[in-house]
């Protein structure tokens, strides 16, 4: 067997193989230089080939049909001839155990297809929300020439906002049943939020959920589009699809597709600067902070910062 040398995944990667992304998607996990090094790669197909992908974030609480919706949401775009990948976030917590394992069974029937890729991160480690290699995933993913990259995560806390910070569409996922207020009010998702997607329209206590957004989202001062849809029976799935490509499209016409993206690699580097420095933090021993705890804690790190050739004040 060939080995999988770096130009040889390079090399998959432009046509798309699924093994070539797998391996990159590892790369690109090591914390050393020479993931960095694929990173400048990566950029380098993205930006030869003009590779661009409509990253959209699935948000939504847990139970409301996330993983349903974009298992039918990726079949309608791979019979259109897209190629679609899907990053499912696990908050790891004991609480949500069961959310993973739901991601990978409700999308299995739709294997094996080459123009379909999932795989699902964890946020441990994360330092707030989105694990930072999530954002480096979205990027061997739009390198490979996926058309559409879902990411899905389960509304908890911060997760819900830092998503809008990843992705260029977000949608939020709500269903019936689940206790409307807090699904609308929580975090102020609703606000930040492009399309707001009603999902089990099936089911006839769809009603009243449909009521309270309706009144919810007429007191919003940008209301987000509205789709009612069913993952189990199909109603509004083409809608959704095409609401997505035409917010996306907008978005790109109005130049704020690209001040999203601005936003999404300042938010990145920012991500990846806390990991830095929480991992430098955590690498401190004792020994090395004796010189430092005759200081009170404040003037402490600043000499720590200082030691590290960063001078926060002017003098
Ligand atoms: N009636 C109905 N049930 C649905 C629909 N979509 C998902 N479900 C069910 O809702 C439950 C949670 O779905 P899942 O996709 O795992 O939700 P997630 O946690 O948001 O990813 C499962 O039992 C699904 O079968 C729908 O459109 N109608
Ligand atoms: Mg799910």
């Amino acid at each position: 067997m060939r080995k999988w040398t770096k130009e040889r995944i390079l090399a998959g990667l432009k046509t798309g193989n699924e093994v070539a992304i797998a391996k990159a998607l590892s790369l690109v996990s090591r914390d050393d230089s020479s993931a960095m090094e694929f990173m400048l790669e990566l950029n380098r197909i993205i930006e030869q080939l003009g590779r661009m992908s409509k990253v959209v974030g699935i948000t939504g609480a847990g139970g409301v049909g996330k993983s349903s919706l974009l298992a039918a949401l990726a079949q309608r775009l791979l019979k259109c001839g897209k190629r679609v990948a899907i990053l499912a976030v696990d908050p790891s917590s004991p609480k949500s155990g069961g959310a993973l394992l739901g991601d990978r069974i409700r999308i299995q029937h739709l294997f094996p297809n080459a123009n379909l890729f999932f795989r699902s991160f964890s946020t441990r480690g994360a330092v707030g929300g989105i694990n930072p290699y999530i954002l480096d995933a979205i990027y061997v993913l739009e390198a490979a020439g996926f058309d559409w990259v879902f990411v899905e995560t389960v509304g908890v806390g911060q997760d819900e906002i830092d998503i809008v910070h990843v992705c260029d569409v977000t949608a939020l996922v709500i269903a019936p049943g689940l206790g409307d207020d807090v699904q609308f009010i929580k975090g102020g998702i609703m606000e930040l939020a492009d399309i707001v997607v009603l999902n089990k329209a099936d089911l006839p206590t769809v009603a009243s959920t449909e009521g309270a957004l309706l009144s919810y989202s007429r007191i919003v001062e940008n209301p987000p589009d509205i789709v009612k849809v069913s993952a189990v029976n199909g109603l509004g799935i083409s809608k959704l699809a095409q609401l997505l490509e035409e917010k996306w499209q907008s978005l790109r016409d109005s130049g704020e597709l690209y001040s999203r993206r601005r936003r999404r690699w300042k938010f990145q580097v920012g991500n990846w600067s806390k990991y830095f420095l929480a991992k430098r933090l955590s690498a401190l021993t004792d020994s090395d902070l004796e010189e430092l705890d005759k200081y009170p804690p404040r003037v402490a790190a600043v000499k720590l910062f200082e030691d590290w050739g960063c001078r926060l004040y002017e003098n």
